[in-house]
């Protein structure tokens, strides 16, 4: 039977979670209200039916820290998050890490999968970095980097994602 999973990206302002999810729909977004503490705000969203039959309900978290109550909106309905971090915003260790906290119970009920935006080959921090601070929150999962803007690169981030949550008997 054909699976829906509906699968949260976040991550700071600007790293490319809108453009992420117009890359999988391959069309452009609508956005829909969602109530965080009683304040309406858009959030991305749009369903994707994959080759194999399943669909992606995918949603965004819109970037601004006073938009935090609607994290926690989104995430509970969340069944995985994409966490996507900016290699060239000053510390995106640190920003991994702020991500990382705000999603524990999510990640911990689900999956993650970190992926890091303009990155290039030899840029440091590398991938092991950001693989080290999630493992020191206890999340052991993928680390890619991305184009956001390559559906192909969104849909295998997304790949990884799902195989943790079937793994999972999800
Ligand atoms: N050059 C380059 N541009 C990128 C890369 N990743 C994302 N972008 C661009 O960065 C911009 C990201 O914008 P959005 O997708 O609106 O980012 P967002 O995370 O939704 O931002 P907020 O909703 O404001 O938090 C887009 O114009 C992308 O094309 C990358 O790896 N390289
Ligand atoms: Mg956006």
């Amino acid at each position: 039977m054909n699976q829906e999973h509906r699968i949260l990206f976040t991550g700071t302002i600007g790293v490319g979670k809108s453009t992420a999810v117009s890359s999988l729909l391959g069309v452009p977004l609508v956005s829909e209200a969602v109530d965080g503490d009683g304040v309406p705000v858009a959030v991305d969203h749009g369903d994707v039916v994959l080759d194999n039959g399943d669909r992606l309900r995918l949603y965004g978290t819109p970037g601004q820290r006073r938009f935090e109550p609607t994290w926690r909106a989104l995430a509970d309905g969340a069944m995985g998050l994409v966490v996507l971090v900016d290699h060239a915003r000053p510390a995106p260790l640190a920003d991994l890490a702020i991500y990382l906290e705000n999603f524990l119970d999510l990640i911990a009920r689900t999956g993650c999968v970190i992926g890091v935006a303009r990155m290039h080959a030899g840029n440091e921090p590398g991938l092991d970095a950001f693989a080290d601070v999630a493992a020191r929150h206890g999340v052991v999962c993928p680390v890619v980097a991305v184009d956001v803007r390559d559906r192909g690169q969104v849909l295998s981030l997304v790949d990884l994602l799902l195989v943790q949550l079937e793994s999972r008997g999800g």
